[in-house]
């Protein structure tokens, strides 16, 4: 019989810093010499999570077109196919930032329905603490109470949170927000953690490597208030092709998408859940980020050349619109394009409101592990 195959999921809001935790965990237990893959969620095609991870080197699989909780196959199909093709015995798992109920709808069905295949680890929320301040304080502040309902959820089904960006933070805030979780989810450990520094991390590898009763946390669920939360986001994906006379910066021409659209959209009170941008020519690529309206934008990556083409992917999350959402992408990237000497073409455009989640399971009673 052939060893489980270990299932690490990462959960956490809109910008928490999942994609850069699970890049860096895929890198160390490569390090340790594991065989990692890891599948990125979302509920459309055109992902920059997915680019990214695989231009850093790593195997990914894609489940795009509903959350892992409403397409529980593709997600054990999609784990099947990186295991033919790559035989990792790690599995690293991003679901999408705005679900919650992962406990229920995709933890527990692993351990009930595939329970001899899959050695499920303990489930880690990431916390991005300018939400976390905001949203655990009550102020709410630019923030719906039904996003703050699926953001606290996320952290009552967690079997440990992770503080992130703890390389921005003082020492006062770090207890801040500690004192915050611990009135929140009285229970449950939380780490102090920086996914870009990799501060912390050895705690985080520990807390992984723990076995017993984790993934039973089942929520009390109002789906019709998730629903709505949800719903309030405007969703949009694109892909397009830039192309210039002359030579452009690719990190200038990200930045410069990012900072317009950051703009427009404070200028409509939209808040911004996760903005992120990723540009690819040859062997070069560049990602750019904004994590809030508050924050500021941010090359998370730099590609450091020019170019006269690039294909770029746009991922945008915010509580606004999806007609407006388009509109100001479109706006955005044509006048950073038009300010660079380029000129975009829109290969395609997807944009909506998330549709009401429907699990394919959905246990709500919890099966232990052992
Ligand atoms: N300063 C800082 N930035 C971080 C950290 N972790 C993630 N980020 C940045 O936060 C943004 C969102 O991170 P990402 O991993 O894409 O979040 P996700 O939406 O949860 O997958 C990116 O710009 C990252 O570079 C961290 O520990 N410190
Ligand atoms: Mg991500």
């Amino acid at each position: 019989m052939t060893a489980p195959l270990r299932f690490i999921m990462i959960g956490g809001f809109l910008g928490a810093g999942k994609t850069t935790t699970i890049g860096r965990l895929a890198a160390t237990y490569q390090q340790q010499g594991h065989k990692v893959g890891i599948v990125v969620n979302d509920q459309a095609s055109d992902l920059v999570d997915t680019q990214s991870l695989r231009r850093q080197g790593f195997e990914v699989g894609e489940v795009a077109g509903a959350c892992f909780c409403c397409n529980f196959n593709e997600l054990t199909d999609t784990v099947a196919a990186l295991e033919e093709q790559n035989h990792p015995d790690i599995v690293l798992a991003e679901p999408v930032g705005s679900c919650t109920d992962l406990v229920a709808t995709v933890i527990q069905p692993l351990l009930r329905l595939c329970g001899e295949q899959f050695s499920v680890s303990p489930y880690g929320v990431i916390l991005k603490p300018s939400h976390g301040r905001r949203i655990l304080t009550d102020s709410e502040q630019g923030f719906s109470p039904k996003a703050a309902y699926i953001f606290k959820k996320q952290l009552e089904e967690a079997d440990f949170v992770m503080i992130n960006r703890i390389d921005e933070l003082e020492a006062d805030e770090r207890e801040c927000l500690q004192q915050l979780l611990t009135r929140q989810v009285p229970e449950t450990p939380v780490l102090s953690v920086s996914a870009k520094t990799g501060e912390g991390f050895d705690a985080v590898l520990k807390m992984l490597d723990q076995q017993g009763p984790f993934g039973q946390k089942i929520l009390d669920l109002d789906y019709d208030l998730y629903a709505e939360g949800e719903a309030e986001l405007g969703w949009l994906n694109s892909s397009l092709r830039v192309t210039g006379g002359a030579p452009f910066s690719l990190d200038g021409l990200l930045l410069g998408i990012v900072s317009r659209l950051k703009e427009t959209l404070a200028r409509e009170n939209a808040e911004t859940a996760h903005l992120k941008v990723i540009g690819l020519w040859e062997g070069f690529y560049g990602v750019a980020n904004l994590i809030s309206g508050e924050s500021p934008p941010e090359l998370s990556l730099a590609a450091g050349c020019k170019t006269t083409s690039a294909d770029v992917i746009l991922n945008a999350r915010v509580a606004s619109s999806p007609e407006l959402l388009i509109e100001l992408v479109e706006q955005a990237v044509e006048e950073t394009c038009r300010s660079v000497g380029a000129s975009a073409e829109f290969v395609r455009t997807q944009s909506f409101r998330p549709s009401r989640p429907l699990p394919t399971h959905r246990f709500d009673t919890a099966l232990s592990e052992q």
